[in-house]
């Protein structure tokens, strides 16, 4: 059966890796319900506009319960995906973090849990590499 995945990645914490988001989202969707496809949108910061923040807190948080899997694009640090990990991890929802290490030191917060399954990556391909490996099992 498809698995439900809560993609995270950032949005007010900065939206430099938003095409990657986009890829990352896109071949998830080939095998996978993808609950947030909307974090890969490059118009998203004019849809955030007239959303109330309890609106969208209420919502992450709901499909946060319901998803099997919550992967992570944490290259680009955000307060919201750091939340977003700790609320999964508090539901028994499993984590994979992915981040690319030549450009980024992921916290220790993260690093340290062994919680969280964390895959650093220096080229895109082994994304999707990895990712075959956790959607398709
Ligand atoms: O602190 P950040 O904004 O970087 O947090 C990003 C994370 O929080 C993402 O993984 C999202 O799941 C969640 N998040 C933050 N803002 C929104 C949002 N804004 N909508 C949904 N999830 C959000 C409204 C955009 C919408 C109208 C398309």
């Amino acid at each position: 059966m498809a698995k439900k995945v809560y993609f995270a990645g950032s949005i007010r914490g900065g939206r430099i890796d938003a095409d990657l988001y986009r890829r990352i989202i896109e071949y998830m969707q080939r095998t996978s319900i993808v609950l947030t496809e909307h974090i890969g949108r490059p118009d998203l910061n004019l849809m955030e506009q007239g959303k109330r923040d309890a609106d969208i807190y209420d919502q992450d948080t709901a499909w946060l319960r319901e998803s099997d899997v919550l992967i992570g694009e944490c290259s680009c640090p955000s307060l919201g995906v750091g939340y977003e990990l700790a609320y999964a991890e508090a539901h028994g929802i499993s984590c994979h973090i992915f981040y690319d290490k030549t450009k980024t030191q992921l916290s220790a917060m993260l690093t340290g849990n062994p919680y969280f399954i964390i895959h650093p990556y220096s080229s895109e391909e082994e994304i999707y590499e990895v990712l075959d490996g956790i959607l398709t099992c």
